[in-house]
C-alpha cells in the first residue's frame, strides 16, 4: 500500500521518536443486544480485537474492525492476528517511531490486510495523542465539538419490527436512517418507511447483494429521494458503479469498494459515487483516512463516518475522525447501548436528543477503559516486547 505523501500525516509527529516497548493483541467477545443482518449475513455476537501499545507510562488502544467470517471483507480476526503479530508488530518495535508517516512506511512493505494495519495506526495514534496530552480529535485536525449520528438498521424477520425500529430511533434524535437491503428486501421495505416519515434523512445499504444487471430494478429506488444509496454492487468494483450512478438519480455512496486513497481518487475521477463512506479500518488506517478526507473535502464530495459494530475503543476513534470538517453527513455512530448492553468504555458512548455525540476533550481518545469488564470477557491475549 502506497504512503500517501500529505501534509496532514505529516503532523502526526511525537516531539522525540516513540519507543514503544511494548505491544498486545487481546481478543474478547462481546454479546450484541440483538442479531445485526445484512445482506451478507447475520452477526449475534462481536468477536474484538485490540491491540494496545506502551510507551513511556503511557498506552495507546485501537481496535481491528475485521469481522469473525471473511464476508464483508477477506480479512478475518485470525488473519488480523497472524498478519500483526509475524509481520507489523515486529516492523514497529524494531526501533522508535518518528510519527503515523514512519509507521505507515514500514508497513507499506506488506501488501493488504488494511484493517490489522489499521488497528496498529489507531493505537499509534491515541499514543502519540496522550503522550502529547491533547485529545486524538485535535491531532487530526478535528474542528467539531459534537459529531453528527443516524443509525444502521439491519434486514428484519419482517416488516413491522423494522417500522418499530425505525420509529424508536427517530424518537432518540438519530438524525438519519439507514435500512439494510438486499434482493426481496428492499423496494416494498423501502416503500413502506418513506410513507410513514416522508421528511427524514433515509439511506439503504446493499452491501454488494446486486449486480448491474438489476439496473432496472434499483432504479425503481428513485422514487423515495433517498439520501444515497451504499455500495450497491460488487466490492472491488469501481467501473460498473459508474455505469449505475449515470442511470440513477440517487447518489450513490460506495463502502466496500473504496479500499484506500488511490481508489478513492479513481472513483471519483471515474464518477462511481458521489459520497464516500469513510471506514479508517477498511482504507488501512489514518495515513489513508487523512488524505481521503482531504481529498474529498477538497473536490466537495461529502464524507461520512460509517460503522463496523466497533466496540467502545473502534466507536472513540470514529468520534474523533467525524469530527473533522469534511465529514458533512450524519455517521453510523451509534449509542453504545445500540450495540452492547454493557461497552468497554465509560462513558458509555451515548447520542442526545438532537441525534449529536460530543467529542471528548480529554487526552487521546477521551474515554476511560473499563478494564474488570474487558478482562471478563477477554479470550486470549498475545503480548510482545522490545
Ligand atoms: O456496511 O456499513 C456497513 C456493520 C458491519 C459491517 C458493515 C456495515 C455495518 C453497518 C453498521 O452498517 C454500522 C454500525 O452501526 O456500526
Ligand atoms: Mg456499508
Amino acid at each position: 500500500m502506497a504512503v500517501p505523501d500529505a501534509s496532514s500525516i505529516a503532523v502526526i509527529a511525537a516531539p522525540v521518536p516513540v519507543p514503544v516497548r511494548g505491544a498486545e493483541i487481546r481478543l474478547l467477545r462481546l454479546p450484541l443486544v440483538e442479531p445485526f443482518e445484512t445482506s451478507f449475513g447475520r452477526t449475534d455476537s462481536r468477536l474484538v480485537v485490540l491491540v494496545r501499545l506502551d510507551a513511556e507510562g503511557a498506552s495507546g488502544w485501537g481496535e481491528v474492525v475485521a469481522m469473525e467470517t471473511p464476508s464483508y471483507s477477506y480479512e478475518t480476526a485470525t488473519t488480523a492476528r497472524h498478519v500483526i503479530r509475524d509481520y507489523f508488530v515486529p516492523a514497529l518495535l524494531k526501533e522508535p517511531v518518528a510519527g503515523l508517516a514512519d509507521l505507515a512506511r514500514r508497513f507499506a512493505v506488506f501488501r493488504g490486510h488494511p484493517m490489522a494495519r489499521a488497528g496498529l495506526e489507531l493505537a499509534f495514534v491515541d499514543l502519540v495523542a496522550r503522550l502529547r496530552g491533547e485529545p486524538l480529535a485535535r491531532v487530526l485536525g478535528g474542528t467539531r465539538q459534537r459529531v453528527a449520528v443516524g443509525v444502521s438498521l439491519g434486514i428484519q424477520p419482517a416488516l413491522p419490527a423494522l417500522l418499530e425500529r425505525v420509529e424508536r430511533h427517530l424518537a432518540l434524535g438519530y438524525q438519519r436512517i439507514k435500512l439494510k437491503i438486499k434482493p426481496g428486501w428492499d423496494l416494498d421495505v423501502v416503500a413502506e418507511v418513506r410513507r410513514r416519515h416522508p421528511g427524514i434523512l433515509l439511506s439503504v445499504d446493499a452491501n454488494a447483494a446486486y449486480t448491474l444487471a438489476d439496473r432496472e430494478h434499483l432504479k425503481r429506488l428513485d422514487a423515495y429521494r433517498l439520501l444515497m444509496i451504499e455500495q450497491p454492487l460488487e466490492v472491488d468494483d469501481v467501473v460498473d458503479h459508474a455505469a449505475l450512478q449515470e442511470e440513477l438519480e440517487t447518489p450513490i455512496c460506495l463502502d466496500e469498494s473504496l479500499t484506500g486513497l488511490q481508489r478513492v481518487r479513481q472513483a471519483l475521477a471515474l464518477e462511481s459515487c458521489r459520497i464516500v463512506n469513510m471506514k479508517v479500518g477498511r482504507v488501512g488506517g489514518y495515513s489513508q483516512a487523512l488524505p481521503i478526507h482531504d481529498l474529498c473535502r477538497a473536490q466537495g464530495v461529502p464524507v461520512w463516518c460509517g460503522g463496523m459494530l466497533e466496540s467502545g475503543i473502534g466507536r472513540a476513534h470514529n468520534i474523533a475522525l467525524a469530527s473533522l470538517a469534511g465529514f458533512t453527513l450524519p455517521g453510523d455512530i451509534s449509542a453504545s447501548r445500540r450495540y452492547f448492553a454493557r461497552d468497554i468504555i465509560a462513558p458509555e458512548v451515548d447520542v442526545a436528543g438532537d441525534g449529536t455525540v460530543a467529542v471528548p476533550d480529554g487526552p487521546g481518545f477521551g474515554y476511560e477503559i473499563d478494564m474488570a469488564y474487558l478482562e471478563e470477557r477477554t479470550e486470549a491475549v498475545e503480548r510482545f516486547a522490545r
